[in-house]
């Protein structure tokens, strides 16, 4: 449990936003105005021990919300009762771990007693994922129907606390949660999060650090971008070079890094703790100088190019025409997809503007068979759409609202003809767009954007002409030309990341800009007592 606790979600130094001294003295003045609100009878401030927090202030918003009856109050003898199954008792111990720092209670997990928080395994509608919520007087039940779901349950019941409880020292309380129920299913199946650990490098620790924030708002995919052209990021036994000197650089010329396969192994373990399926991605035959690089044999006129450490994109491409490549992308993905319990292997695709487009539909015809071959399917950036998508394959769409007819329509006739699609439209998901032209990180190519457009359109109607059910879910990229530590991960994902993951899980039904950016608003402190830094972003009501 220790290297758990160690990855847990710690308070680490702001980079950006307001002065912590100002923002504390208003926080505090606020808590005396608070404190002298109830005392005069106006409506206390949720998360107090007289008003918890509303049940339906929750991100993703769930499917259905039925407040009522009296709130449960979490004290030093709860009991958190699992029924016999391995998966309810590990739902169990994390939620015990959450709680634990900051209530100072001990929360034992166990099969005995009555009342309490109550995690169990049943049947009913709650699929894969769902769950359903109960809570009154005397406990808290989650029930679910697989252990995915009773663990999105627990991260219900996280922020139905108030948000001290996500603070690693003990805190006075009290530790309500409001009364009624609640019943919740997911939209989509793919809601995912991508992080380029290509263009810097991060740790496993600074990955860690990013799945725990992404359980928090019900993500179940990580898409790791292993390699580009700054940087070969994981270990290949059979082509030790792609690492040890693919990997030895980065942008702006940092000493970069790689994943031995023993690393890459904890991150899929990992994620899988937090019910997050890894996705990797080999991006081909564009965006490659990193192997190119490594290996002089890999390039069509036999000579390595140097290390690259810019940020141009489409002046690398494999080789297509030399047998050698497909030895090199058989050797990768079999060793990625040894690696792989997911279902998965991206094979990026994007930007080969120096592959030719005759020799970029070869590529793909051949190179896709060999990802069947080792039991994964194929997704790959929407320029796949292209190149004749194998069956059952997925494109990942990048374009922009603007973006124009000839090529969406090509996406649209895919998905007409069986290819899924996954929704990152740069414009709206990109979460290395700068907010506004004073933030001090990302890129702008895609426009600015806001929280607002974020997460203000549908999924379900966004590409013209694609039928529904193509549409497989949402991710929200995090490319890194501009982003070398967490704290910078955060200030650029957060708050926009949950916008995504409530487009992914919620029923199109529930979305409202003016209802979301309040419950978006609650997310703040919790922010704080959890030490993550994130955008102060003006169009949301930060009390
Ligand atoms: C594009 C490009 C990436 C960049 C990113 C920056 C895709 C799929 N290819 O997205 O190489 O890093 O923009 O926003």
């Amino acid at each position: 449990m220790s290297v758990e606790k160690g990855a847990r979600v710690r308070r680490r130094r702001r980079h950006h936003g307001t002065t912590p001294r100002t923002a504390r003295l208003f926080g505090s003045l606020l808590l005396v105005m608070a404190a002298g609100a109830f005392t005069l009878g106006a409506s206390p401030a949720p998360g107090t021990a007289a008003a918890p927090v509303p049940l339906d202030r929750v991100i993703p918003a769930p499917a259905s919300v039925v407040p009522g009856g009296s709130p449960y109050r979490i004290t030093e003898d709860t009991r958190i009762r699992v029924d016999g199954s391995r998966e309810a008792r590990r739902a169990g111990e994390y939620l015990a771990d959450v709680l634990r720092p900051s209530t100072g209670y001990p929360l034992p997990v166990t099969e005995h007693g009555r009342s309490g928080i109550r995690l169990r395994l049943a049947g009913g509608p709650y699929g894969a994922e769902g769950y359903r919520l109960d809570s009154g007087r005397s406990g808290v039940t989650l029930t679910a129907a697989a252990p995915a779901g009773l663990f999105h349950g627990v991260q219900t019941l996280r922020q139905l606390l108030p948000a001290a409880v996500e603070k690693d020292s003990v805190q006075p309380g009290p530790w309500p949660v409001a009364g009624g129920t609640i019943e919740d299913t997911p939209r989509y199946g793919w809601r995912g999060a991508m992080l380029d650990v290509s263009r810097h490098f991060f740790s496993v620790d600074e990955v860690k650090r990013y799945i725990d924030q992404l359980a928090l708002y019900k993500l179940n995919t990580l898409h790791l971008h292993l390699s580009d052209d700054q940087g070969w990021r994981i270990a290949i036994d059979s082509w030790p070079r792609l690492a040890t000197y693919g990997g030895s650089s980065e942008v702006g010329g940092g000493p970069g890094g790689h994943y031995t396969k023993a690393d890459y192994r904890e991150i899929v373990r990992y994620a899988a703790s937090r019910h997050l399926e890894v996705v990797p991605e080999i991006d081909m035959p564009g965006h490659t100088n990193a192997a190119l690089a490594s290996y002089a044999d890999l390039n069509c006129d036999g000579v390595a190019p140097p290390l690259y450490t810019g940020t141009a994109v489409g002046f690398s491409s494999l080789c297509v025409g030399k047998e050698i490549t497909y030895d090199f992308v058989d050797d990768v993905v079999r060793e990625i997809a040894a690696l792989t319990p997911g279902r998965y292997l991206h094979i990026g695709g994007d930007e080969a503007h120096s592959t030719p487009h005759d020799d970029f539909v070869r590529f793909m015809e051949r190179v896709q068979p060999v990802v069947a071959k080792y039991g994964k399917t194929v997704i790959g950036w929407h320029q796949l759409a292209g190149a004749n998508p194998a069956k059952g394959a997925l494109a990942q769409y990048w374009g922009l609202d603007r973006t124009g007819g000839a090529e969406k329509e090509l996406v649209a006739e895919a998905a007409r003809n069986g290819t899924g699609l996954v929704l990152s439209p740069a414009d709206r998901a990109y979460l290395d767009m700068k907010y506004d032209k004073d933030t001090p990180l990302g890129l702008s190519w895609a426009g600015y954007v806001e929280v607002r457009r974020s997460y203000d359109w549908d999924p379900g109607a966004y590409l013209p002409g694609v039928p529904a059910s193509a549409v497989r879910g949402v991710e929200a990229p995090l490319w890194t030309e501009t982003l070398s530590d967490s704290g910078q991960l955060e200030y650029m994902a957060f708050p926009r990341l949950p916008g995504i993951a409530e487009l992914g899980w919620s029923p199109a039904a529930t979305h409202d800009w003016e209802d979301y950016r309040v419950r978006l608003a609650a997310q703040g402190p919790r922010w704080d007592a959890l030490g993550m830094d994130y955008h102060r972003s003006p169009q949301v009501p930060w009390s």
